[in-house]
């Protein structure tokens, strides 16, 4: 059996739906997970979505995907521009790595422009909405096969 995808979310991100819904949408973090857990059936993988406001909490998700994860799909909200400690765990990690941002951080203000995050994973998604996490899903299965 495949380990499962990890798919973590960052700050603010548990008020998806509610915040700023002119830029991140209606859909709730739940609706995301029920999508993801949808389509992660039809492509034979586990997800386990997991949703933190702490870069700790996070870093520790981070270091029990070392163990327990085939993959990491993450959007880091505003970690994303700030945290070398995420970055640091994510260099940890052996598995594949997708970043996404609902947004489009590089339409945004010039702090969003730069991730740290992105010099670590195979791939970004931005602007997609919510469907960039089903994206980002569909490509960690074909990095999961190339393997
Ligand atoms: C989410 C956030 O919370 C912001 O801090 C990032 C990202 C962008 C997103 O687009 O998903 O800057």
């Amino acid at each position: 059996m495949t380990k499962p995808i990890f798919a973590l979310n960052g700050p603010n991100l548990n008020l998806l739906g509610q915040r700023q819904p002119e830029i991140y949408g209606r859909e709730t973090l739940e609706d995301v997970a029920a999508a993801m857990a949808d389509l992660g059936e039809e492509l034979g993988l586990a997800v386990r979505h997991l949703q933190s406001n702490h870069e700790g909490q996070l870093v520790d998700w981070i270091q029990e995907a070392r163990a327990q994860a085939a993959g990491i799909i993450i959007n880091p909200g505003a970690y994303s521009h700030t945290s070398v400690a995420i970055l640091d765990a994510l260099n940890a990690f052996d598995g594949p790595v997708l970043e996404v941002h609902i947004s489009n951080i590089h339409k945004r203000e010039a702090f969003r422009h730069h991730s740290f995050v992105s010099g670590r994973a195979e791939g970004v998604i931005a602007g997609f909405g919510t469907e960039g996490y089903l994206l980002a899903l569909r490509r960690m299965a074909s990095l999961l096969v190339k393997r």
